[in-house]
């Protein structure tokens, strides 16, 4: 294995999930979404709600909370949270799938519709892929089209009440139809690209993709 890329934060977790992409840990071998199947291939379950995360929950209040798109873009925006929650509203239901291989089943999130604020920052002709900038110094890699889809949105809140630190508040992105670590909890940034650039887990072994309909758990997968 080559060398490991720089890690802001280390934990158990981390390093379980490390080996976990070096092992293959979780893969079924099956492949593609049979109709009448809700849970993806590998996953079970859960009524709870893990929080997953490098281990550090930062702190930001609604007050200091900034979201900055810039990049390959039209109109970059500079947003607190007052102008945030002033744009149109999006109210979608959507299931989790978490790589670790738990699932949880309709989670009601409010927020902006990503398509909303593509509509606004405007990227330009040859952007195709976006770079999540979270508080914790998490960062992941979506293509314009994923980031894009009908049901992802940045939720500031989950159940009709404002969504907790612990789960990524003030506010972060939601990404339905892909494993949960492209989904950036405590979203700070929003970077529009013309080429790919790998984010956090996706330089330690985890898929550049992650479609949990065809198990993209790992590189290679
Ligand atoms: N900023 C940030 N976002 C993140 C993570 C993280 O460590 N930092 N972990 C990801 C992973 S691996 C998962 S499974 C989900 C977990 O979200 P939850 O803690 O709300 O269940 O957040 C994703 N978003
Ligand atoms: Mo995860």
């Amino acid at each position: 294995m080559a060398d490991e890329p720089e890690t802001p934060q280390e934990t158990k977790l981390t390093r379980s999930k490390l080996r976990w992409a070096q092992e293959g840990r979780f893969l079924t071998g099956k492949m593609s979404r049979p109709q009448d199947q809700r849970l993806p291939p590998g996953q079970h379950l859960t009524r709870d709600w893990p929080t997953l995360d490098l281990g550090v929950t930062p702190n930001i209040s609604q007050q200091h909370w900034r979201l900055d798109v810039y990049g390959a873009v039209e109109d970059p925006i500079f947003w607190d949270f007052a102008q945030f929650v002033s744009q149109p509203q999006s109210t979608i239901t959507s299931d989790i799938h978490c790589v670790t291989s738990w699932s949880r089943y309709d989670n009601r999130w409010m927020g902006v519709a990503t398509r909303d604020l593509l509509a606004v920052c405007r990227p330009r002709e040859d952007t195709r892929y976006v770079v999540l900038h979270s508080y914790d110094g998490y960062t992941t890699n979506l293509a314009l089209d994923d980031f894009g889809a009908q049901d992802a949105l940045l939720a500031h809140s989950w159940s009709g009440a404002p969504l907790a630190a612990e789960h990524g508040g003030p506010v972060r992105l939601v990404v339905p139809h892909l494993y949960f670590w492209k989904s950036a909890k405590w979203l700070q940034a929003i970077e529009f690209l013309t080429e790919d650039a790998p984010g956090y887990w996706e330089v330690r072994g985890y898929h550049n993709r992650g479609d949990p309909w065809s198990e993209q758990r790992y590189s290679g997968d």
